[in-house]
């Protein structure tokens, strides 16, 4: 058996045991029952309405407001006035919604099926069901197919005429229209959010049956004693296509002429062209556990060691990349695609000030870049709402803002009216940086021109926006530590406040990331001197009273120690202006930090445990790295292997991703470490595939703990330093197509 399989012995009992698969825009969630099969359906630009114009018409007096009295000290008050006064109108962006479900009733009961097994193939993206009822197996097989931009259900049996079952396809709200069979036997399941301007979808269901009879009553298709099945499931949106419909009928159609087996030997070819680029092998220390069913493993991770879990980890992460986000697609959002609720948490949408930008932390590094993509596209919609919101809101005339949260539209205005949250200016600066980070894996500089103005528009904003604090520093302001609150000496609690240390450092980040921009593409040179005029006034992170990075410039104690975000060592990671050899004394403090958060009981959701096991990585702390891996797996986890907050929340299953693949390579300090906080734990292994910053492709393998053999290859001409530890590196001078073996 492959390692690369998830496997159960029963059907889930609810979604976060159900098995997900995609093709980047349609996904599914299957239950794998054998009376009745379920499988929840989504279609990625179904969302619950238009674009909506949410400025606050008080914005701009709110905005001088606020700012003066978080000068004066009246906390309470800046919040209160910024809430009435600079939240949106209505409060929130749109939110992600389901398709509907799909239900096939086999009349199989569970208790009378012998040999159950569900299971995700990671390798060729396939879901399977497979049990014997009444002497004959039955075999069921589903993918969502990039290429033939559907949903396929394989039906089979060992018997020939056995296969029997009734179909029902809706949804569970007042969001559809129709659902009811055309003149070819194809059910047609229409509906849309409403709204001036909402989303409208078309679904379309299409059998194609060997053998048996196959017939429609009412809206389900039923089909008698067949020997063999295929059900095709297609679905088209208003947001993409004007005649939807049409586009929904052709795809099954078009799929309908395919033979099952050239549809599944289609589909594997694509994801497989994706997914072979990187293989990680680690070594089996889990004592028998790695041939247990997956939710066992999930449990018995918490006593004994599980390499081969871990190694799963990460491949189901480039699988929910694959899966979740392609070229044309909408990003992932905090469910990836995949919800099954009208009212989802936090509205499963793009929530920007951790968990977006989480979701694509190993893009890059996993050999995906063209899954990071639809990511930029977003941020083209962004910065074009978000230029008025910066109008709008701030008086700003130039660049574009975007607040923590946005949806498929862009939608830049505030969301909610959550002080610890909802006024924080600084998104579309943080997503800025992941046009630059693509830029520098491919160092593809069309790439680069094409969407530098997302960079420019992004920085821009911030030359009218900074004021001057007492000390002459150009800060931020009104904003918050994303979501944090501090305790002012009088024992009031605060949010709000002006220059908290993330913004800075996201700006510093971005200032210098435009200066190496205007110098790549020899442009805006003289803008590219007031931002760096403007970086040098930023405040630079600084150590506080409990020998810790400052989260706010004063040095506040926080409210709730342990808690889930660790904004102010944004510095150490994803940025790097904190690393254990440029700057030893703020990585002690960074660690100081760390330890201070977990020993109060930090990283209690999903999300948050995967950030500090990426920091920790970045201070080469592999004993840690492991520990908090470990704890994601163990306590953050559900049995589908889905990243838990809870609820189900995508973000961990990335960030998790990110931290194997930085345990055991990093692109600091200018250069490619290898193995840079290698776990005791990961005795031997190997990985192929991984991407380092400047177009190099690296494999390496090891043993005992110590680098066995690594091999650069090289995408485009360049040099680079690699290092093998903290003692010995080599500079390599590779011309494209290159490659040089290290050992
Ligand atoms: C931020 C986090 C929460 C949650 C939400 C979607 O608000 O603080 O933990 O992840 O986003």
């Amino acid at each position: 058996m492959s390692d690369s399989i998830l496997y159960y012995t029963h059907p889930a009992e609810d979604f976060n045991n159900a098995l997900p698969v995609g093709n980047g825009r349609i996904g599914g969630m299957i239950y794998g029952g054998t009376e009745k099969e379920h499988i929840g359906l989504n279609e990625d630009s179904i969302w619950s309405g238009g674009l909506r114009h949410r400025i606050n018409p008080n914005a701009k007096e709110g905005v001088g407001e606020v700012r003066s009295l978080l000068a004066a000290g009246k906390i309470a008050e800046a919040e209160k006035t910024a809430m009435d006064k600079m939240a949106g109108i209505p409060e929130g962006c749109r939110h992600y919604m389901p398709l509907g479900d799909l239900d096939i009733y086999t009349g199989h009961s569970f208790k009378d099926a012998v040999s159950y097994r569900r299971s995700l193939d990671l390798e060729k993206a396939l879901s399977c069901v497979e049990y014997e009822y009444e002497g004959v197996t039955y075999k069921r097989e589903v993918f969502v197919s990039a290429p033939d931009n559907v949903m396929v259900i394989g039906l089979h049996a060992s018997v020939p005429g056995k296969i029997s079952f009734r179909t029902a396809l809706g949804g569970r709200d007042d969001y559809f229209d129709d659902c009811r069979p055309d003149e070819n036997g194809n059910i047609v399941y229409t509906g849309g959010s409403g709204s001036k301007d909402g989303i409208s979808f078309a679904a379309v269901l299409k059998a194609v049956n060997k053998g048996g009879r196959l017939c429609t009553i009412g809206n389900s298709i039923r089909v008698e004693n067949a020997d063999e099945v295929l059900l095709l499931l297609s679905v088209r949106t208003s947001f993409y296509e004007k005649e939807y419909q049409a586009c929904a009928l052709k795809d099954v159609e078009k799929a309908a002429g395919k033979s099952y087996e050239k549809l599944k030997e289609d589909h594997i070819r694509d994801y497989r062209f994706l997914y072979e680029r990187v293989e990680l092998k680690l070594d089996d220390n889990s004592d028998g556990n790695s041939k247990l069913p997956t939710d066992e493993r999930l449990i018995k991770i918490k006593e004994q060691p599980d390499n081969k879990l871990m190694e799963l980890y990460f491949d189901f992460g480039r699988y929910l990349m694959i899966s979740g986000s392609r070229p044309g697609t909408q990003p992932l959002n905090l469910q990836g695609i995949w919800n099954d609720s009208m009212w989802p948490a936090w509205g499963s949408k793009f929530t920007v000030n951790i968990n977006t930008e989480m979701n694509y932390w190993p893009a890059e590094s996993c050999n995906l870049p063209e899954c990071h993509e639809p990511l930029f596209d977003l941020l083209e919609r962004v910065a074009k709402n978000g230029h008025e919101t910066a109008k709008e809101m701030y008086g700003i005339d130039r660049g574009y803002v975007c607040h923590h949260n946005t949806d498929i539209w862009g939608d830049c205005a505030p969301q909610d009216k959550w002080i610890p949250a909802t006024i924080w200016p600084m998104s579309g600066a943080w997503l800025a940086l992941h046009v630059y980070e693509h830029y520098l894996y491919s160092l593809d500089k069309e790439f680069l021109k094409e969407r530098y103005h997302l960079i420019k528009g992004a920085a821009e904003f911030f030359i009218d926006f900074l004021t001057e604090d007492k000390e002459g520093r150009l800060i931020t302001g009104p904003s918050v530590s994303p979501e944090n609150t501090y305790r002012l000496p009088d024992g009031a609690e605060g949010k709000m406040c002006m220059g908290p240390s993330m913004d800075s450092q996201i700006l510093r980040c971005l200032f210098t990331v435009f200066e190496e921009c205007s110098s790549i593409l020899d442009t805006d040179h003289e803008l590219a001197a007031q931002l760096k005029s403007i970086k040098e006034r930023l405040p630079e992170p600084e150590i506080g009273k409990y020998g810790q990075i400052k989260e706010w410039a004063e040095d506040y104690d926080e409210v709730e120690i342990g808690h889930r975000h660790i904004s102010q060592l944004f510095a150490l990671h994803p940025a790097e202006l904190i690393t254990p050899d440029k700057t030893p004394a703020l990585a002690e403090a960074a660690r100081a930090t760390l330890e201070r958060r977990l020993s109060h009981g930090g990283g209690h959701t999903g999300w948050s445990r995967a950030w500090i096991a990426n920091m920790w990585a970045r201070l080469h702390d592999a004993d840690k790295v492991y520990e908090n891996l470990e704890k994601l797996l163990g306590l953050s986890t559900n049995p589908n292997m889905f990243d838990n907050h809870p609820p189900f929340q995508i973000d961990g299953n990335f960030g998790g991703t990110s931290a194997i693949a930085e345990a055991l390579m990093q692109c600091t300090d200018g250069e490619i470490k290898l193995l840079p906080a290698l776990p005791v734990q990961w005795k031997e292994g190997s990985i192929r595939g991984l991407k380092a910053k400047g177009g190099f492709t690296v494999d390496m393998s090891w043993k005992d703990g110590k680098l066995a053999s690594a091999c650069v290859h090289a995408g485009v001409d360049g040099e680079c330093r690699v290092r093998y530890d903290r003692d010995s590196f080599e500079e390599l001078k590779l011309r494209a197509g290159e490659e040089y073996r290290l050992k």
